[in-house]
């Protein structure tokens, strides 16, 4: 898990309307996934005090976007609003195109997620995209993060750590093998141990 000072929050947006289609949204390659209404596990009972305790929750539908929100899409974003660029926009691997936008705060991934009729996920929002409905400790399940299926620092803070291809950021769909925020319809969502999420 990056720094939170290198993070924004996840846009998702909580309105509890039907998505009008699969695979659309307001945010030029990055759709918006149908998350459907139903029960999920959230929270846990091993872990900080506030993510417990582990309970079955009835959940309403919306969608989130399919991958974090990109250098591209943010800075579109900013072309069109003249709102402050990310912190690292001119970074030479942080600011890559296809990257997630990092270097922006609450305000800022706030006023992305408006501009397009959207807004931050809740915890339970992100949470039930992130793990699917059966509360498992990784979107892939149960088994332990290795090099294949997720991007992580260095075991000890706070070093770069490449051995799964990525000493920094990686493209945000850069980890499409396994599932992630599986969906009943198979769609995904993807790489979301990373940063920026809008949803609906
Ligand atoms: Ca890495």
């Amino acid at each position: 898990m990056l720094t939170s000072s290198l993070c924004a929050a996840a846009m998702a947006v909580t309105l509890a309307f039907r998505a009008a289609a699969a695979d659309v949204g307001p945010i030029i390659g990055n759709p918006l996934i149908e998350i459907p209404a139903g029960v999920f596990v959230f929270g846990r009972d091993a872990g900080p005090e506030n993510e417990r305790p582990r309970r079955v929750l009835e959940g309403r539908e919306f969608a989130i976007n399919r991958t974090e929100i990109t250098n591209r899409q943010y800075g579109r974003f900013v072309a069109a609003t003249g709102h402050r660029p990310a912190f690292y926009a001119n970074h030479p691997i942080l600011g890559l195109d296809d990257r997630p936008v990092v270097g922006v705060n609450w305000e800022d991934a706030d006023a992305f997620c408006r501009h397009y009729g959207l807004a931050l996920p809740s915890e339970q929002q992100y949470e039930r995209a992130a793990r699917g409905t059966e509360g498992g400790a990784f979107p892939w399940g149960a088994a332990p993060p290795d090099n294949m299926r997720a991007n992580s620092g260095a075991d000890a803070c706070c070093t770069a750590d490449a051995r799964d291809g990525y000493a920094m950021t990686a493209p945000a769909d850069a980890f499409a093998r396994e599932p992630r925020g599986r969906t009943q319809s198979d769609r995904q969502c993807l790489g979301m141990d990373q940063r920026l999420l809008c949803a609906v």
